[in-house]
């Protein structure tokens, strides 16, 4: 189970590391080179979705880097169309920053028997979007309005509530490409409320501010925007190593 390996995965390594590959912004001659970079540099699995997808071939992807990876290939899906095999899992992900129904659970209607007929392990999700700037594809996407940043008790309490609906995950999300990431307080906040993991993404560009996002409680980051230049390639493993404290770092 994707579930207990990644909770293996945070209490040996003190977080997790995943990185977001997006079938819009990878090249398919870039995508397993890229993918065998970051197993190297000490990735510990892939999301594969986004928001909004306009020219990728999801399944073709999705199957490519299941071929070139033994890690886990976990879909973050933007929409119900972004349900196929072979995947490891997929983040069930609920919107409960948002009031829109569509994305609390309309659209978990339709995914759910296809995720039953192809056999896909679901990781029910509390995704909260934070608000971080601008308006993201997420936030416009699912139609609904971000928790604003200096909030951290709004995302607290919705994290809660999340848990004790039974979601397995939170996801502190400032959304792709986001030019402020989650702010510290707020993952502090929701670390402090509740006792599910907590993955945080958006905007973050910097293994120091990776750090600081484990060091007030992030479980699992996740980057994916800043590795789409491939001049960034060789910072995966500063950011691999910044976000396991606890695995002694080897030169
Ligand atoms: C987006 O959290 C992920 O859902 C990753 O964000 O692309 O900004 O790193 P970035």
């Amino acid at each position: 189970m994707i579930y207990e390996l990644l909770l293996k995965i945070i209490s040996s390594k003190g977080a997790a590391y995943l990185i977001l590959l997006d079938p819009d912004k990878l090249s398919n001659d870039k995508l397993t080179e890229f993918v065998k970079y970051c197993e190297v540099s000490g990735v510990d699995g892939f999301l594969v979705g986004g928001s909004l997808l306009i020219d990728g071939d999801f399944e073709n992807f999705l199957k490519k880097v299941k071929s070139s990876t033994d890690l886990p290939v976990i879909i973050f899906p933007g929409e119900v169309n972004q349900v196929y095999q072979p995947a490891d899992a997929i983040l069930f992900l609920s919107v409960v920053s948002g009031r829109n129904p569509e994305h609390l659970i309309g659209k978990h209607i339709l995914a759910a028997p296809m995720i039953k007929k192809k056999n896909i392990e679901p990781i029910s999700t509390g995704y909260i979007i934070v608000e971080s700037g601008s308006v993201t594809t997420a936030e416009y996407i699912s139609g609904s309005k971000p928790i604003p940043r200096n909030k951290p008790e709004i995302a607290a309490a919705t994290a809660l509530a999340s848990q004790y609906l039974g979601m397995k995950l939170i996801y502190l999300e400032a959304g792709s490409g986001a030019s402020q990431s989650v702010p510290n307080e707020m993952i502090n906040a929701v670390s402090n409320y509740c006792n599910i993991p907590i993955i945080v993404g958006g905007g973050i560009k910097t293994p120091q501010d990776a750090k600081e996002k484990v060091n007030n409680g992030a479980n699992i980051i996740v980057t994916g925007n800043f590795f789409e230049n491939e001049n960034n390639w060789n910072l995966i493993k500063n950011f691999a190593d910044a976000i396991h404290f606890k695995v002694p770092i080897s030169v």
